[in-house]
């Protein structure tokens, strides 16, 4: 991606472990990579299409002075993130805070902490198949949507499924959401389970009713296996009712285990696998 550069912005601040540090402060030098698609700025010569490099300077300056941090490693975190909740064209950010007057009895160069944050694409399974079914996934939607860490980007439609998993129950209402998030992927999984919980779901038997089950599918092309968290999802391959609604949004990610895309993965579950997607979705 596109980077926009600013180096060494000299910031007198006080951030430091020490009382001196955090009484008479000291000068930090900020450097920042902004990841970011300049092409329309480029091509149209308008700043509005672009991340202003004077407001960013202006920005880091005024959230380090305003601000005080014990460790250059909470500095470095929190400033990331405040980039980018602040800068919308911005993907990521590459974030170096260095202090040259580090309280260090030794002759040295310079001590600093460098760290990379962005936005991460995520996609989210949803099913309910009790009580108000809509109302459930809805819910998550507006949940999500309210997260300042998270930026739903698209909701794919709600279809009727029958259970999969050989258990006799209600009929489903599943989808998909895809997510750009900046929570790593044990936070989002305990932040869905905090959504499922607010929708009242309670956990009784494996593969039981529920209020609200979210899952997550993929994740920026992250492949982990424990055994709180596995992504891809183990299952998805085998689950149309999955598979349909992440086509309709992804057709073309791919699954990074697998290596095909989704569009593929559906045409295979819907040729030779179970089928529990209700015909009257289409
Ligand atoms: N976990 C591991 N990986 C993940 C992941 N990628 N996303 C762990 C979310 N959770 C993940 O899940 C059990 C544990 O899986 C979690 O504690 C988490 O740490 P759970 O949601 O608490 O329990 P569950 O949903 O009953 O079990 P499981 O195995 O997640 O079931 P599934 O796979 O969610 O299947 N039929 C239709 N038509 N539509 C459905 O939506 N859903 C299920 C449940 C069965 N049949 C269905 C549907
Ligand atoms: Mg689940």
């Amino acid at each position: 991606m596109d980077q926009i550069i600013i180096s060494d912005l000299q910031v007198y601040a006080h951030h430091g472990v020490y009382q001196q540090e955090t009484e008479k402060g000291q000068n930090f030098l900020v450097s920042v990579t902004l990841e970011t698609d300049t092409r329309a700025a480029g091509m149209t010569d308008d700043l509005g299409l672009s991340t202003n490099y004077g407001v960013v300077c202006r920005f880091l300056n005024a959230f380090l002075t305003e601000h005080t941090f014990k460790l250059l490693e909470t500095a470095a975190e929190k400033t990331a993130e405040a980039l980018l909740l602040q800068f919308p064209r911005v993907r990521a950010v590459d974030l170096e805070i260095k202090k040259p007057e580090a309280p260090i009895p030794l002759p040295f160069g310079m001590v600093s902490v460098k760290i990379w944050r962005g936005w991460r694409r995520a996609y989210i399974a949803c099913g309910s198949n009790i009580g108000d079914r809509k109302g459930h996934l809805d819910a998550a939607v507006a949940a999500l949507r309210e997260d300042r860490q998270c930026r739903v980007i698209r909701v794919s439609d709600w279809i009727a499924t029958t259970p999969y998993g050989g258990v006799a129950q209600a009929d489903y209402l599943n989808g998909v959401i895809a997510i750009d998030t900046l929570y790593p992927p044990e936070v989002l999984l305990s932040r869905l389970q905090e959504i499922e919980r607010a929708e009242a779901r309670e956990r009784k038997e494996r593969w039981g009713p529920r209020t609200l089950d979210l899952d997550i599918l993929l994740y920026e092309g992250v492949v982990m296996e424990e055994e709180k968290l596995t992504i891809p999802h183990r299952d998805m391959k085998n689950r149309d009712f999955v598979l349909r609604p992440l086509a309709q949004i992804a057709p073309y990610e791919r699954h990074p285990v697998l290596g095909r895309s989704i569009l593929e993965l559906l045409e295979e579950v819907e040729q030779n696998g179970e089928k529990h997607v209700l015909s009257n979705n289409d």
